[in-house]
């Protein structure tokens, strides 16, 4: 026998009224429905200047020291009430710099992540799992869960790169795990030029430029294998003139401008790009982008996780 009265309820109002006592709600009048046809548009297109980060980050190599934050860093939170980290729905966009002759310290976590380099003269690395990785413009690092990582800038010319991690993800899911590497900076002597965890912008961009075109003057190269479970990386190369037209979907992406310049179009937003700026594109939104110089973007998307639990749709499909 229940101790609530359910029985005694005169009227719906008076049940709804008795189930708080038990903290239960009703599913049949839920005032915001737990079910709709198709996707919320949540998060929305977001355009980031890389001339305005840079800026910034300049100036913060003067204010924050890199012994006294983790990461001198920049987030790309999406514009939308309430929020202060993630870009899109599973993903975070950065942008970092390291100084020249300075070290950002070693540490690992479980969120995976992911750079592309903007600025970085010859003897900047990043170093993870012990080996020194070298940073050049154009090149995607991967940093997967719990490999330590540390930075260091042993060049004279300050380094710059974008940061993309799954840890918003993470937030969602809950298994969020962190720690400092006891000796600051991981000691490292290798210097591993090839690396699993290294795509190099001279070695992927002439493979991205002899794919077959998928429509007139766009070509795209997925760049793997991956050790990164939850999200991968496109290299897209639209060609002068061209426009790249792709249809919505349930996956998030993030795109970083690796070269040229352009325009991009998405739920009624307008954004005019270069070289470095970052452009998110959560899910269920179409989108097209057109090139004004020969162009590389580059997409980091939750698609390898969408899937594998059988998630995809797009507009064309959906
Ligand atoms: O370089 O390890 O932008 O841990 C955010 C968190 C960079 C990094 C970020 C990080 C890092
Ligand atoms: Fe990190």
């Amino acid at each position: 026998m229940s101790s609530i009265d359910f029985a005694a309820a005169a009227d719906l109002a008076t049940l709804h009224g008795l189930l708080d006592l038990v903290q239960m709600k009703n599913g049949w009048a839920k005032p915001v429905p737990s079910f709709y046809p198709e996707p919320k548009q949540t998060f929305v297109p977001a355009h980031w200047r890389y001339r305005d980060a840079r800026a910034a980050l300049h100036k913060a190599g003067s204010l924050v020291a890199t012994e006294w934050a983790e990461r001198r860093n920049l987030i790309m939170a999406n514009p939308i009430p309430g929020n202060d980290y993630p870009t899109v729905r599973t993903l975070v966009g950065a942008y970092q710099m390291v100084q020249a002759g300075e070290t950002a310290r070693s540490h690992r976590h479980t969120p995976n992540a992911m750079r592309v380099v903007l600025e970085a003269a010859p003897h900047t690395y990043t170093i993870v799992a012990g080996k020194k990785i070298p940073m050049a413009p154009g090149d995607v690092l991967l940093t997967p869960n719990w490999f330590y990582h540390g930075h260091s800038n042993e060049s004279d010319e300050e380094a710059y790169w974008a940061d993309f991690l799954d840890s918003p993800l993470v937030h969602l899911l809950g298994p969020m795990f962190f720690e400092g590497h006891p000796g600051e900076l991981e000691p490292a002597q290798e210097i591993a030029t090839a690396s699993p965890l290294r795509f190099a912008f001279a070695e992927y961009k002439p493979r991205l430029l002899n794919q077959a075109e998928q429509a007139a003057g766009v070509r795209t190269l997925l760049l793997g294998p991956s050790s990164l479970p939850t999200f991968d990386r496109v290299a897209v190369s639209i060609a002068k003139g061209a426009t790249w037209t792709v249809p919505r979907s349930t996956v998030n992406a993030i795109f970083i401008v690796v070269e040229g310049e352009g325009t991009s179009n998405a739920g009624g937003a307008h954004f005019t790009w270069q070289r470095g700026d970052m452009i998110a594109l959560p899910s269920w939104y179409d989108h097209q982008h057109k090139a004004a110089s020969d162009a590389v973007l580059m997409r980091v998307s939750d698609e390898p996780l969408l899937r594998k639990l059988d998630w995809v749709r797009s507009g064309a499909n959906g």
